[in-house]
C-alpha cells in the first residue's frame, strides 16, 4: 500500500502504558490513522518479526501502509509496505535491493532541503521534517519549526510529513505548512482513549487536507 496522506502512527512501548502494539495499532486504524510504523527499540529481532507480521495484517485489514523502523532486512522479513530510514541506517539504495521498487521508503530529513532532495533523488518516497514542535519523546530532537516544512516542501517533489509534538490542536498546521501526513507517537499511544485521539486528528488532518490541497 503506497504511502497515503493523513494520519502517521509510530508505536512507542514505553509510552503505551503496558497496552500492546497490536491493541494500540488495532485502535489506531479503528481511529482513521492511514499509517503505522513499528518502531521499537526495545525489543528483540524475533519478537519484532512476530509483532511485525500481526501488524502488517491490521494494517492489510484496514488498507493502512504498514512501515518498519530502521531495518529493510526486518521489514522484508515481515513483509511490512516499506521501511522508515535515518541517516545512522542502511542507505535508501541498500533498503530498495532488499525491498523491491514498489516498497515504501522513508528518510528523516530533520529541517535540511539538501538532505531531502538528496534522499529524493537516491529513490525515496517520503520525507520527514521535524521535531516540528517540542517534544519530550525523542531527548535529542530539535525543534525546527513549520519553517522547516515549508522550506522542504518547496525542495522536493516526494510527499513531506511533520514529527515531533504533534496533536490534535496543531496537526492541521503541518497540513497548512505543506506537509501531506502528519506522524505523532504520544498524541496517539499515550492517550487513554487511542481510537478517540486518532479520530479527532485524523479528522481535523482530512479537513485541512481538503482545504489545502
Ligand atoms: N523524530 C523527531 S521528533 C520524534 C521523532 C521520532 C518524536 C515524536 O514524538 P511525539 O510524541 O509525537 O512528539
Ligand atoms: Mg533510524
Amino acid at each position: 500500500m503506497p504511502l497515503q496522506p493523513g494520519l502517521y502512527v509510530i508505536t512507542d512501548r514505553a509510552l503505551s502504558a503496558g497496552r500492546s502494539h497490536e491493541d494500540v495499532v488495532a485502535a489506531a486504524l479503528r481511529g482513521g490513522a492511514t499509517a503505522i510504523q513499528l518502531r521499537d527499540k526495545t525489543c528483540g529481532r524475533a519478537e519484532l518479526v512476530a509483532t511485525g507480521r500481526r501488524l502488517a495484517q491490521l494494517c492489510r485489514d484496514a488498507g493502512a501502509t504498514f512501515i518498519v523502523n530502521d531495518d529493510p532486512a526486518v521489514a522484508a522479513e515481515i513483509g511490512a509496505d516499506g521501511v522508515h530510514l535515518g541517516p545512522d541506517d542502511p542507505s535508501p539504495a541498500a533498503a530498495r535491493a532488499i525491498l523491491g521498487s514498489r516498497a515504501v521508503i522513508g528518510y528523516s530529513a530533520k529541517a535540511s532541503p539538501e538532505l531531502a532532495q538528496q534522499a529524493e533523488s537516491a529513490g525515496v518516497d517520503y520525507v520527514v521534517a521535524g521535531s516540528i514542535f517540542p517534544t519530550s519523546t525523542k531527548a535529542d530532537a530539535t525543534v525546527v519549526g513549520l519553517a522547516a516544512i515549508r522550506a522542504i516542501t518547496a525542495a522536493v517533489r516526494i510527499p513531506v510529513a511533520g514529527i515531533g509534538g504533534i496533536g490534535s490542536a496543531n496537526g492541521g498546521s503541518v497540513i497548512e505548512a505543506g506537509a501531506d501526513v502528519a506522524c505523532v507517537i504520544s498524541a496517539a499511544v499515550a492517550a487513554p482513549d487511542v481510537e478517540g485521539a486518532c479520530r479527532q486528528m485524523a479528522d481535523r488532518i482530512r479537513a485541512s487536507l481538503a482545504a489545502y490541497r
